[in-house]
């Protein structure tokens, strides 16, 4: 066990049990022209947390941990995409549609492809998942539970959106999760602050909290 420096108490993490979870870090969220940006998103916040998260990812790979990337994204059929989400706001291009990285949010598109410094590596899950939640229509809860994964260590995009809805479900299912505070982002910097907030509210209702600086620690 390691003892991460964590909010609202420190986590005990048991690095043969724990994954490293990245979400949606792909060039449809965090680069100029992809989804985020046709929503009016400022994409800068979440290229600011790029480095940070890289850092984390080379030392987590280093401790020999496993780690799981998940992409939004969706059938270029659109058939596992509800009309209730492709409807939704009144964008000027909407999933489907083509953009500068061909059509927003399609599996297997350029802009759906996780950005170069943060790409997979072989041995590392990727899991395309249709919704917000990562274990919703996928086999990720399978996965963990094929390698014995009990903790998940969880950063990515967005943090009020992807990340939170992950979490949630995760902590559903049993898993502990702690967040890494400066490896999340969101286009709103007041919905991330409240969702750290609310995940370590009530004694840690969601999870846990901690900087990267403080995993690294325990992972050195
Ligand atoms: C959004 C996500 N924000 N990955 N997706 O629509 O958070």
């Amino acid at each position: 066990m390691r003892l991460i420096d964590a909010q609202p108490r420190p986590f005990a993490l048991d690095l043969a049990h724990a994954a490293l979870l990245v979400i949606d870090m792909q060039r449809d969220f965090v680069e100029p022209g992809g989804f985020g940006e046709s929503l009016g998103n400022d994409v800068s916040p979440l290229q600011a947390i790029v480095p940070t998260l890289a850092e984390v990812l080379q030392a987590w790979r280093a401790a020999g941990a496993w780690v799981v990337h998940t992409r939004e994204s969706h059938l270029p059929d659109l058939s596992d995409c509800p009309p209730a989400k492709r409807a939704r706001g009144a964008p000027k291009v909407r999933i489907g549609d083509p953009g500068p990285m061909g059509r927003l949010l399609v599996r297997g598109e350029p802009g759906n492809a996780i950005i170069a410094p943060l790409a997979p590596q072989p041995g590392e899950a990727e899991i395309d998942k249709p919704g917000k939640g990562a274990f919703y229509a996928t086999d990720l809860q399978a996965q963990l539970a094929a390698r014995g994964i009990t903790q998940l260590v969880i950063t990515g995009v967005t943090t009020e959106v992807c990340v939170q809805s992950t979490m949630r479900e995760a902590n559903d299912r049993g898993y502990e999760c702690l967040l890494l505070s400066d490896a999340t982002a969101s286009y709103f910097p007041a919905f991330k602050q409240a969702t750290l907030d609310m995940v370590i509210a009530q004694g840690g209702i969601v999870g846990w909290v901690a900087g990267s600086q403080a995993l690294m620690k325990g992972l050195a």
